[in-house]
C-alpha cells in the first residue's frame, strides 16, 4: 500500500506505538499485518525502514473502534509487531498502550469529552475484558501535561488511572491454568498464572541470577535466556497457549525480595528481550501471585503492614504500584494502576 493511512503516534505508559482507527486500516488481516510490518520496518533489528525503533516496547499498535457493546465506549485490539521477525500477533494484550486509548478515542471523536475527567470504558478485544481509563479533559479538551510521574518515563504528565476487574484467565482460561500454585518445570518452581497477562513467575536465584541485574546485563546473558526459553516452551501447552515458539506469551518473570522499600523485585522477559520496566498486566499478574501462599512470589514478597493491598513492584528503572482489590476470601478481584500517555504526532503514515 503506497497511500498514506491516518495514524497517531503516542507514548502509552512505558511503551510507544501507532494508534489507528479500525476503519482506516485494511479490513483483510493479512493485508493489515503486511502494512503494519512496513510501517514499523520489520523484520529488521534496527527497524531502520520504519517507525518501530528496534525494541518490542516501541513496536506496538492499537486498533480502536467505537463499541457496540452495552456500557462500553470503544473496542481496542492490541497488536505486537515483532522487531526481527515478520510476525504481527494479537495473542497478548498491552496495558501500557491501553493508557493512550482513552485520549486517542476522545481526540478522534469516538467518545464525547466531559469538562474535567472523562471515563472511557474500553473493551480489550485480545482478552475480551474491560478496563476503565480516566482521562483528564478540562473544558472538554484532552490534557497531556500534568504532575503524574511513572518510573521508566522522564518528566511528568497528566495522570491516566486504569482500573481492571475480572482479568483472571484472560488468555489461559483460568488464573492458575494447571490448577496448581506451583509447578516444577525443568527443576525450577514456577507459578503459571494469568491475571490479564500469561506469566511464569519464578525466583531469580533458582535460574542463577540475583533479580537485581540491569536490562543490558540480562539481555547479554545467553545461557539464562536459553534456560528460561526452555521452560517457556514446556509451559505453553500447560497454560492452554499451545506451541508458544512464535508467540509473545507467556512472559517470564524472575522475582526476588524488594531492595528499595517496595513489595517485590521483578526482572521480566517479554519473552526474548528483558523489559526496561514491567508491563501493566504483567505487573498485575505478578502482584496477584504474591497473594498465593507457597508460591515463589509469596516467598519473595514483603507486604507493608499498613497497606497490604498495595503491591509496589520494583523493576530495572524504578517501581510500579498496583492497588489490588481483594474479596472477603482474600482472592484478587480487581486492580488499579497509574499510567500517563502523550500524543507525539498525528498525521499520515506510509508503507
Ligand atoms: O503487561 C510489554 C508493556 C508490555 C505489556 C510486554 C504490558 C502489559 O510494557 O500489560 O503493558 O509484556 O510485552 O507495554
Amino acid at each position: 500500500m503506497s497511500d498514506g493511512v491516518r495514524a497517531m503516534w503516542m507514548r502509552g505508559g512505558t511503551s510507544k506505538g501507532g494508534y489507528f482507527l479500525a476503519d482506516d486500516l485494511p479490513a483483510d488481516v493479512a493485508a493489515r499485518d503486511a502494512f503494519l510490518l512496513r510501517v514499523m520496518g520489520s523484520p529488521d533489528p534496527r527497524q531502520i525502514d520504519g517507525l518501530g525503533a528496534g525494541d518490542p516496547l516501541t513496536s506496538k499498535v492499537a486498533v480502536v473502534r467505537r463499541s457496540e457493546r452495552e456500557g462500553i465506549d470503544v473496542d481496542y485490539l492490541f497488536l505486537q509487531v515483532f522487531v526481527d521477525q515478520a510476525i504481527v500477533t494479537d495473542a497478548q494484550n498491552c496495558g501500557n498502550i491501553l493508557a493512550g486509548v482513552g485520549p486517542f478515542a476522545i481526540e478522534r471523536g469516538l467518545v464525547p469529552a466531559q469538562d474535567g475527567v472523562t471515563p472511557v470504558a474500553i473493551f480489550m478485544e485480545n482478552t475480551e475484558q474491560v478496563a476503565v481509563a480516566s482521562v483528564q479533559t478540562p473544558r472538554g479538551v484532552v490534557r497531556y501535561d500534568g504532575d503524574a510521574r511513572i518510573d521508566g518515563v522522564p518528566g511528568t504528565a497528566a495522570p491516566v488511572p486504569l482500573a481492571f476487574r475480572d482479568t483472571a484467565g484472560s488468555s489461559c482460561g483460568a488464573l492458575l491454568p494447571t490448577g496448581h500454585v506451583t509447578d516444577e518445570i525443568d527443576g525450577v518452581a514456577c507459578t503459571l498464572i494469568d491475571n490479564g497477562m500469561p506469566c511464569v513467575v519464578m525466583l531469580a536465584e533458582d535460574v542463577g541470577v540475583t533479580g537485581y541485574e540491569d536490562r543490558q546485563t540480562l539481555d547479554a546473558d545467553t545461557a539464562l535466556k536459553a534456560r528460561i526459553e526452555a521452560i517457556r516452551l514446556i509451559v505453553g501447552p500447560m497454560m492452554n497457549l499451545g506451541d508458544v515458539a512464535e508467540k509473545s506469551v507467556p512472559k517470564m518473570m524472575l522475582v526476588a525480595p524488594p531492595k528499595n522499600g517496595g513489595t517485590i523485585t521483578v526482572r521480566s522477559f517479554i519473552p526474548h528481550r528483558a523489559h526496561a520496566s514491567i508491563g501493566v498486566l504483567g505487573a498485575v499478574s505478578v502482584a496477584t501471585a504474591c497473594y498465593l501462599p507457597g508460591s515463589p512470589a509469596a516467598a519473595a514478597a514483603r507486604f507493608s503492614e499498613t497497606s497490604p493491598h498495595t503491591v509496589s513492584v520494583e523493576h530495572p528503572t524504578g517501581e510500579t504500584t498496583c492497588v489490588m482489590e481483594l474479596d472477603d476470601g482474600g482472592e484478587v478481584v480487581g486492580a488499579a494502576m497509574l499510567r500517563t500517555a502523550r500524543k507525539l504526532f498525528d498525521g499520515t503514515v506510509f508503507a
